[in-house]
């Protein structure tokens, strides 16, 4: 089985800025700062899955009509119980949320039983976190969403690997 979720991955700039507020968080609420080419916003997660359905999972995602969009965090905040602190935003742009129900929708056309839990925006900073992280607003970090990745969670290796990206329209990619 393969552990497979949609995600957004920040352009270099936004990267490097969000691996640095990973790390002052961790230090300051004791956790384990996410490593800086981990960091992503998850659309979708799917948990484990047959790799014999990838095929049709790429399917469901060709159908995804999306617009590029910038994407600022400008929030942080966390979750007591996961023990995650994460970076959000205070007012999702529409299109995050029109591209996150579209995908979500065609997943379950296509036969598939994804996280039921309502859509919560985050990118997860930390891990492991023993303070409680207060909700703040910070400097915003910025990019702009030109596409959206299949990606596995190799669990042993604690790493990801990209399956595939689609690019949404109306960019200059
Ligand atoms: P998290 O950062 O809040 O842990 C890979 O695990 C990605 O899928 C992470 O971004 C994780 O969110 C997200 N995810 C969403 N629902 C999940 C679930 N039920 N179990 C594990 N990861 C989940």
């Amino acid at each position: 089985m393969a552990r497979l979720f949609f995600a957004l991955w920040p352009d270099d700039r936004a990267r490097d800025a969000l691996g640095a507020r990973a790390r002052e968080i961790a230090g300051r609420c004791g956790g384990r700062p996410v490593p800086a080419p981990n960091l992503h916003l998850t659309l979708v997660f799917l948990g484990e899955v047959d790799p014999a359905r990838i095929g049709a999972l790429r399917r469901a995602a060709d159908g995804v009509a999306g617009r590029t969009f910038d994407l600022g965090l400008d929030c942080i905040g966390g979750f007591r119980r996961a023990g995650v602190a994460w970076a959000g935003c205070r007012h999702p742009p529409a299109q995050l949320l029109a591209l996150q129900a579209e995908l979500d929708r065609r997943i379950r056309e296509g036969g598939f039983s994804p996280d039921e839990r309502a859509f919560a925006p985050h990118l997860t900073l930390a891990r492991r976190v023993r303070e409680p992280v207060e909700p703040e607003d910070v400097e915003p970090v910025s990019w702009p969403v030109r596409a959206f990745a299949l990606v596995e969670s190799a669990r042993d290796a604690g790493a990801y690997r990209r399956l595939g990206e689609w690019l949404l329209g109306g960019g200059t990619t």
